[in-house]
């Protein structure tokens, strides 16, 4: 914060600054005309019996000539902090407040309330670890003031992406006073991140809650993945679908037709293990006896699915299209 000093010759004008735990580097300075002088303590400045030059960690004064002058603490502590400025001759100018809160990002354990006391404009900074499987994770501030939540599955950009957001992945209700909360139906396993800004200073506390250790189930996603039609003598056409940390991965077949008997699928599962071998006009519209079963899908066990049309020198057919994957996790 910056804001503007006039002192007389003999006059004092004082301030006091509030530092929050984990703060570094304040730094306190003026500039301007005069001879101004440049208290800065961790306790009340006793005036006049202080005056003159100071240099400890907890008290400085550069005491120089001019009035520019400026005091930096790199570990100040948590509290008040009292600013004196002395005119030794009279001046005017200003004088600049500033410190780095270096809130090392503690972690929000599930269903753990921390407490909030955030000055205006200040940060607070926090990590979540959602394990698989996870599912509603919500954050919530509640408190005096206007705090505003953000909370984002990739480190938060700040300032610049101060603001409402809303997506999968980050949302932010930038909402007046401090009662905010998100919800992630399903979040994505790793790290979130949070982060409250004092839009205006307020206190309260910051809860974050998910359900954990859900039962694996079948996800699905639109995979469209097939060989020219028809397909070319003496050809090899291939695909793989993966999902890490799945147990099971499956592709459907919306058309799976070769000549049978000389145009062979093969389907091999994480371990390049053969577990499949299809010929023949075996899947339309979607549905069809192959893979031992008859609604198009073809599904190994673990992570990785791996499909390999082979087709000799003569005689062709469609060839496959498919329009869905799923991994089981
Ligand atoms: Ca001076
Ligand atoms: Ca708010
Ligand atoms: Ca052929």
């Amino acid at each position: 914060m910056t804001q503007n000093i006039s002192v007389g010759t003999g006059a004092n004008a004082t301030f006091t600054i509030d530092i929050p735990a984990n703060a570094t580097d304040l730094t306190v300075s003026i500039t301007g005309s005069g001879d101004l002088d440049l208290y800065v303590k961790n306790a009340p400045i006793n005036w006049p019996s202080e005056q003159g030059s100071h240099n400890t960690a907890t008290f400085k004064a550069p005491y120089q000539s001019g009035s520019s002058e400026s005091v930096t603490f790199p570990s100040p502590n948590a509290g008040t902090w009292h600013v004196l400025v002395n005119g030794y001759s009279a001046g005017s100018g200003t004088i600049t407040a500033s410190w780095t809160v270096t809130s090392s990002s503690s972690v929000l354990a599930n269903g753990v309330s921390q407490n909030l006391n955030l000055s205006t404009g200040e940060n607070a900074e926090y990590t979540i670890d959602i394990p698989a499987n996870a599912s509603d994770l919500t954050v919530a501030t509640t408190g005096s003031g206007d705090l505003d939540l953000y909370v984002k599955n990739a480190p938060i950009n700040w300032p610049s992406e101060q603001g409402s957001h809303n997506t999968a992945t980050f949302k932010a209700p930038y909402q007046t006073g401090s009662n905010e909360s998100v919800t992630f139906p399903a979040p994505n396993q790793g790290t979130w991140y949070v982060l409250v800004n004092a839009y205006q200073a307020g206190s309260g506390t910051i809860t974050a809650s998910w359900t954990s250790g859900g039962t694996p189930q079948w996800n699905y996603e639109t995979l469209v993945e097939e060989t020219p039609h028809n397909y070319g003598n003496n050809q090899t056409y291939e695909f793989i679908y993966q999902k890490a940390g799945a147990q099971q991965v499956g592709v459907h077949f919306a058309t799976l037709n070769t000549e049978a008997n000389y145009d062979f699928l093969y389907v091999y599962d994480e371990n390049d293990n053969l577990v499949y071998t299809e010929d023949g006009n075996l899947i339309s519209g979607g549905s069809g006896s192959a893979f031992g079963r008859t609604d198009g899908w073809v599904v190994v066990s673990g992570a990785k699915i791996r499909i390999r049309l082979v087709t000799d020198g003569s005689v062709t057919r469609y060839g496959y299209k498919t329009d869905q994957a799923a991994h089981y996790q």
